[in-house]
């Protein structure tokens, strides 16, 4: 239910059921586990790309296949054995992962293109945090995502509407890095996609892993790294200058001591 390319450093992952806008059934979802696992041990792999086939890019969870009446742990089991070790594995992902959004991004389907650490959507893209139409909660990443790209208050906006948002206004909102064109969707994606490839994989991986570190540190480990670097700038001439300087109504002169 995927097909699964490599061409010059980039492995491109596309859903391939688009009948259903790429509705996720329980073998798609461990096709694409194993197509992360591929993608992270293979070194000439160097860059993920995942995008969907057709008019979508992923309508979220197979509703039919689901089932007319899960039960609260059917869910949970679902959710355990399907969706967590892929999104830990595409998120965890040692390699730059783009997100090709084609179509309509919807539910889970907007949850993986979350999960990626770009996203380049055509102008045609649209996204819904369609949980909340159908009575769920954001999940697959969302709710971890989501404030963090485009903030609580329009992560709620989404989450509690479940409201489409257009491809221009995704990028308002820094949901998605660009919008081109459907027609240089590929182009812009793949030129980026290579120049990654080119980059130093050691390097990439270790901004990856700063980048969320930073972003998850508990506030009392980020009050302590203040602290020491507000030792450290406490001790410098420029401050103590810029004090004396506040108290004489002057403008202070920095000069890096
Ligand atoms: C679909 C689907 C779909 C099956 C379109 N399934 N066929 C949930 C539950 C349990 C455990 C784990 O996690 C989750 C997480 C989730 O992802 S919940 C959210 C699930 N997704 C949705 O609720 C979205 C449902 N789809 C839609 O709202 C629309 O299809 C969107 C807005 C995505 C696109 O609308 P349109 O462009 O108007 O296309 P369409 O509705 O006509 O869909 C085209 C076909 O695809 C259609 O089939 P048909 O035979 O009539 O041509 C749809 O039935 C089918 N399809 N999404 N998720």
């Amino acid at each position: 239910w995927l097909e699964f390319t490599m061409a010059d450093g980039v492995a491109t992952v596309r859903l391939n059921r688009p009948e259903t806008l790429n509705a996720l059934t329980d073998e798609l979802l461990l096709e694409l586990q194993d197509a992360v696992k591929t993608v992270e041990r293979r070194s000439e792999a160097r860059v993920l790309v995942l995008t969907g086939q057709g008019r979508g890019f992923c309508s979220g969870q197979d509703l039919k296949s689901f089932g007319d009446n899960p039960t609260q742990r059917d869910i949970g089991e679902h959710l355990d054995r399907y969706y967590h070790p892929l999104i830990e594995r595409l998120s965890g992902l040692s390699k730059p992962s783009i997100a090709m959004i084609n179509g309509v991004a919807a539910g889970a389907g907007m949850s993986l293109a979350l999960a990626c650490d770009f996203r380049i959507a055509a102008e045609e893209a649209r996204f819904s945090q369609a949980f909340v139409k159908i009575g769920l909660v954001p999940d697959s990443g969302s709710s971890y995502f989501l404030p963090r790209l485009i903030g609580i208050s329009r992560a709620l906006e989404m989450a509690m509407t479940g409201k489409m948002i257009d491809a221009q206004t995704a990028y308002a909102w820094g949901l998605v890095n660009r919008v081109v064109p459907l027609a240089q969707l590929a182009d812009e994606t793949y030129s980026w996609a290579r120049s990654l490839a080119a980059g130093p994989p050691i390097a990439l991986s270790l901004i990856k892993r700063a980048m969320w570190r930073g972003s998850e540190l508990r506030l009392s480990d980020a009050l302590a790294f203040e602290k020491d670097s507000q030792i450290r700038a406490a001790r410098t001439e420029d401050h103590q200058n810029a004090v004396k300087a506040f108290f004489e109504k002057r403008t202070p002169e920095f000069r890096g001591q």
